[in-house]
C-alpha cells in the first residue's frame, strides 16, 4: 500500500515558492514515486515535481542525490554559457530549509525538482521527427558528459547494465523460485537461455578496452527527454539516477529498444510490435549529427549490438522481475511484467533478422555533422 503523503507538511521543509493547491501522482516511471505539485502565489501557478525516491533500490541517497547535484549543475553551466534558459533545460534541484538536495522522514526520502513548463516525455513515438529529436538531445548530452569528471560520480547501481551479472540473477531467481511462478514461463526461460550467448557482446570489448568507458546517461527512453510542445525540439534530459560509467552503445541501445516498436512495451498483443528500421535510422541520423567526432569507429559498429543486447536484458529484467512477483518495475496489473518480457523477447528476434542492415547502416556514412 502507497503511503498517503501530506504534501503541506512535507512541502514546508522545502524552499518551494507560495501556497500549495494540490499534488497528484504523475508520469509513467517504473522507480520512483513522482507527483506534480501545484502552489499559487498571488495570481501565479507555480509548478514543482515530487518524487518519493526507491530507497529500495537506492540505498545510500546521500551519494544519489550527490551525483544528481554534480551533474545538473554542470549541465546548467553550460546551458548558460551557449545562452539558453536553464529552468526548463535542465533539472533544477529545489533545496530543502536546511539545504539539502532531499529530505528524510522516517524510511521515505523526497526530492524537489522546479517542473519543466511547456514540454512533454512520450510513451510511444508519435511520429520520426520527436524520436530524431529525442536523439539529438541525447546524443548533445552524451558530448556534455564527454567533458565530465567521472572520478567525481559514484557508481550507484554498481554492474547496471553488466549483462552477465543480470544472467546470473535471472538464474538466481529460477532457483530460488520465490512465487512458483517459473512452471509457467519454461517456454520463456528456454528462451533466454537458449540466448545466452549475448550477455558477453559488449561486457567484453570494454572489458579489454575496445570499447571505451564514459559517463553514460544509462536510462534513455523516449520519456526521460521533455520535448518542447512548441518548437518539438528535445529540450531536457530527465531521470538522472543512474548516470554512471557505462557505454554509447548502451545509451544508444535502450533508446532504440523503447522507441523503434510502435507499440507499447507492455503491449499484450505481440501482433502489434515491430522493430521498425525506418526509426532506427532515424535515430541514428539524429544520435551522429550531435555526438560529432567523440564517438568512435569501433562504438558506430556496436551500436546495433547495444540495442539488442539492451533489450534482451531489459526484458530478462522484466522475467526475472516476474519471477521474483513484481518487486522492481511498478505494475499496474498482474502479468504486466510477463507481457513487457514477451515484449522485448519479440524485439531481440526482430533485430536479430535485420541484423547486417542495423549493422551497415551504423558503420557506414550516414550523414554525420
Ligand atoms: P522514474 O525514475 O520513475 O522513471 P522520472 O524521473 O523519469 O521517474 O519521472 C517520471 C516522469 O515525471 C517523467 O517521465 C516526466 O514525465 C515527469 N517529470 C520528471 N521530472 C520532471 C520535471 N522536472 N518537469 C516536468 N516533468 C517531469
Ligand atoms: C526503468 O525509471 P524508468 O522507468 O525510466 C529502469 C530502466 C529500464 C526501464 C524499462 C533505474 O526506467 O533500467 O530500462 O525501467 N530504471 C532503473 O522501461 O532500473
Ligand atoms: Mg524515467
Amino acid at each position: 500500500m502507497e503511503k498517503t503523503i501530506n504534501f503541506n507538511k512535507l512541502l514546508s521543509n522545502f524552499n518551494v515558492q507560495g501556497e500549495f493547491i494540490e499534488g497528484y501522482r504523475y508520469g509513467e516511471g517504473h522507480i520512483n514515486d513522482t507527483y506534480l505539485i501545484k502552489m499559487r502565489e498571488k495570481e501565479r501557478e507555480i509548478k514543482y515535481i515530487l518524487q518519493r525516491i526507491n530507497t529500495r533500490l537506492f540505498q545510500d541517497v546521500d551519494k544519489l542525490m550527490s551525483n544528481i547535484v554534480l551533474v545538473t549543475d554542470f549541465c546548467k553551466r553550460s546551458v548558460i554559457r551557449r545562452g539558453g534558459d536553464p529552468l526548463r533545460e535542465c533539472l533544477n534541484v529545489v533545496l530543502t530549509r536546511d539545504n539539502k538536495s532531499y529530505y528524510r522522514d522516517g524510511d521515505a526520502c523526497y526530492r524537489i525538482y522546479i517542473f519543466i513548463e511547456g514540454a512533454t516525455t512520450y510513451q510511444i513515438v508519435r511520429n520520426p521527427q520527436d524520436f530524431y529529436e529525442s536523439a539529438v538531445a541525447f546524443g548533445n548530452f552524451a558530448n556534455l558528459l564527454a567533458d565530465f569528471d567521472a572520478s567525481q560520480l559514484f557508481e550507484i547501481l554498481p554492474n547496471f547494465h553488466n549483462t552477465k551479472v543480470r544472467y546470473a540473477n535471472f538464474l538466481h531467481a529460477l532457483e530460488e523460485n520465490v512465487c512458483n511462478r517459473r512452471e509457467q514461463v519454461q517456454k520463456e526461460i528456454d528462451w533466454v537461455m537458449a540466448h545466452q550467448n549475448l550477455c558477453g557482446k559488449i561486457i567484453d570489448k570494454i572489458d579489454s578496452g575496445e570499447i571505451p568507458l564514459r559517463v553514460t546517461h544509462n536510462d534513455t527512453k523516449l520519456n526521460n527527454v521533455m520535448i518542447d510542445d512548441k518548437t518539438g525540439k528535445g529540450i531536457a534530459v530527465i531521470d538522472l539516477d543512474t548516470v554512471m560509467p557505462g557505454s554509447l552503445c548502451y545509451d544508444f541501445g535502450d533508446s532504440i529498444r523503447f522507441g523503434c516498436n510502435p507499440a507499447a512495451e507492455d503491449e499484450p498483443d505481440l501482433t502489434k510490435v515491430n522493430f521498425r528500421v525506418d526509426l532506427f535510422e532515424t535515430y541514428l541520423k539524429g544520435y551522429l549529427s550531435a555526438i560529432g567526432n567523440t564517438i568512435t569507429q569501433a562504438e558506430r559498429e556496436n551500436l546495433p549490438m547495444g540495442a539488442i543486447l539492451m533489450t534482451y536484458e531489459c526484458g530478462m529484467r522484466f522475467l526475472t522481475d516476474y519471477l521474483e512477483g513484481d518487486v522492481y518495475f511498478r505494475t499496474h496489473r498482474p502479468g504486466q511484467n510477463l507481457d513487457r518480457a514477451h515484449t522485448q523477447f519479440k524485439l531481440v528476434e526482430d533485430m536479430l533478422s535485420v541484423y547486417d542492415r542495423l549493422l551497415e547502416l551504423a558503420s557506414g556514412e550516414i550523414c554525420q555533422k
